[in-house]
């Protein structure tokens, strides 16, 4: 599994955090410092009970949007069309930017994952490349 991320459009994210002791941690996430775009959508993927689970499998035009396992862990595959790597996501605080043209799989979720998303737009099915080949097409066109 890889520390280092090397695929283009992503990068790890990392929150501030501040422990309070016995009264437990608060971790925040803020537009333009935290997170590099303003967040206009919220979502969370949840219920991963079931081992075979896979999610994601499609890749975005414009949205960009930031990936924390809040609960539990999972797995996101990254593909940027040349190079492909896999991610751990297992710590609240840390979490994974994930930009345009960027075909991602989440999988090898734990029973109690919580995967929280917090996205640059509202949801669009026309920013949505859901097809492995029409990715290819669509990054090979743009070069
Ligand atoms: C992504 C990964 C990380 C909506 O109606 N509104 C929404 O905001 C979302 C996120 C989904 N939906 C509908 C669209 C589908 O009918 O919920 C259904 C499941 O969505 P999808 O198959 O796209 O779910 P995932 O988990 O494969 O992908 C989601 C996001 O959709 C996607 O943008 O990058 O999480």
């Amino acid at each position: 599994m890889d520390d280092e991320i090397i695929v283009k459009n992503a990068r790890f994210i990392k929150l501030k955090t501040i422990a309070d002791g016995i009264d437990g941690t608060i971790t925040v996430a803020e537009n333009f410092k935290h997170i590099p775009f303003e967040i206009k959508r919220v979502y969370y993927i949840y219920n991963l009970g079931n081992q075979k689970a896979a999610r994601g499998k499609h890749a975005h035009k414009k949205l960009e949007q930031a990936l924390f396992c809040i609960n539990g862990r999972c797995e996101i595959g990254l593909d940027d069309g040349e190079n492909q790597q896999a991610v751990i996501l297992d710590t609240p605080d840390s979490g994974l930017y994930l930009g345009i043209e960027l075909w991602h799989t989440m999988k090898e979720f734990s029973d109690n994952c919580i995967l929280l998303v917090l996205a640059s737009d509202v949801y669009n099915e026309s920013d949505y490349i859901r097809s492995y080949d029409d990715f290819t097409d669509y990054i090979g066109k743009k070069k």
